[in-house]
């Protein structure tokens, strides 16, 4: 075995170690919780994707209007300086959106790398193949794990500008603190003059959020569910799955969307030699959504010490592509 995969096999490794060790402070913990960047093995992936396409999901239409009809704004805000770059894009998935960015670069000549993190292997091939298929001249280096060690690998791999995209919505996986942290970390490890893209999904109607989460057809509640599944699989746990209830608030004062799940009984669960006891009744904390103001955003991007150089809504005003600079 040469040493690169060794390598690759350590890592594997230590990523189910975290994941198991994450589980047991999550639900030793009151309330307990369980952390949603695991929501997406397999068949998370591919529940996520059945999300994106319900009705009632509304931000990845929201951001596509933006990335189709808006292109060359977008473009033009991270072409000022006319150096070469990386684009490094954090949680690419399919990389439905920034492919209409990609493919406008390349027929313009631009001299960039595209380089997507993902923490799913399988959703990072799969990117790769697409991209190949539709974008041939496309050059793409794929990282695979979490955001801030594949981004000092980005760093160490190529000194060139950067520009980071954070798309879908996913800061809002964070609550305020946690987000002001993660963009403060973020910056720190970016040059002067670097660019960073942030999907901001908005405060509006609070039954449009709800019911984006609440799906009647409950494929939410599946997505949520799912992480008990994968527990059972992957770490050796005994979940009753069925004795589970997904439940979701939306706090429209706050901002913050809410996933749980109810224990439907008192019960036990055992992983490894540890047992988890829960009431009837008792909650998981499983997933926030956070939902953003302007001044919300304006504020972020001041605590941590970026310039907002642009914002390019979608057309009802739900979602905001926000455009900062080092
Ligand atoms: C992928 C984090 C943007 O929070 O809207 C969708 C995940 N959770 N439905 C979101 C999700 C439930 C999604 N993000």
């Amino acid at each position: 075995m040469n040493s690169q995969v060794d390598t690759e096999a350590q890592i594997k490794n230590d990523s189910k170690e975290t994941f198991l060790s994450d589980v047991l402070d999550g639900l030793k913990s009151f309330p307990k919780h369980l952390h949603s960047k695991y929501f997406y093995d397999k068949a998370g992936d591919r529940l996520f994707q059945q999300i994106m396409n319900m009705p009632e999901y509304y931000l990845t239409n929201c951001e596509l209007d933006i990335f189709k009809n808006k292109t060359k704004k977008l473009a033009n805000s991270i072409l000022s300086s006319d150096t070469s770059f990386d684009l490094i894009e954090l949680g690419a998935g399919d990389a439905m959106k920034s492919s209409y960015l990609l493919k406008h670069l390349v027929e313009k000549g631009v001299n960039f790398t595209y380089m997507p993190i993902d923490i799913s292997g399988h959703i990072l091939s799969e990117l790769n193949k697409k991209l190949n298929n539709e974008i041939p001249d496309l050059e793409i280096v794929s990282l695979e794990g979490e955001y801030f060690d594949m981004l000092d690998k980005a760093t160490s791999i190529s000194t060139r500008k950067k520009v980071v995209l954070f798309l879908g919505g996913n800061i809002g996986n964070m609550d305020f603190e946690e987000s002001y942290h993660f963009c403060r970390e973020l910056k720190r490890k970016l040059n002067h003059g670097d660019i960073l893209i942030v999907g901001f999904d908005l405060k509006k109607n609070p039954h449009t959020i709800l019911n984006a989460y609440n799906d009647a057809a409950g494929i939410t509640s599946s997505f949520n569910l799912n992480l008990l599944v994968r527990m059972n699989r992957e770490l050796d746990a005994d979940f009753d799955v069925l004795n589970y209830q997904h439940y979701q608030t939306y706090d429209p004062i706050s901002g913050a969307c809410k996933s749980y799940l109810v224990s439907l009984a008192e019960q036990n669960v055992h992983i490894g030699n540890e047992v988890f006891h829960f009431q009837e009744n008792e909650l998981i904390d499983m997933e926030i959504s956070q939902k953003f103001s302007q001044d919300d955003i304006s504020k972020l991007a001041k605590d941590s010490k970026f310039h907002i150089i642009d914002e390019i809504h979608d057309s009802k005003n739900w979602f905001v592509d926000s455009i900062w600079q080092v």
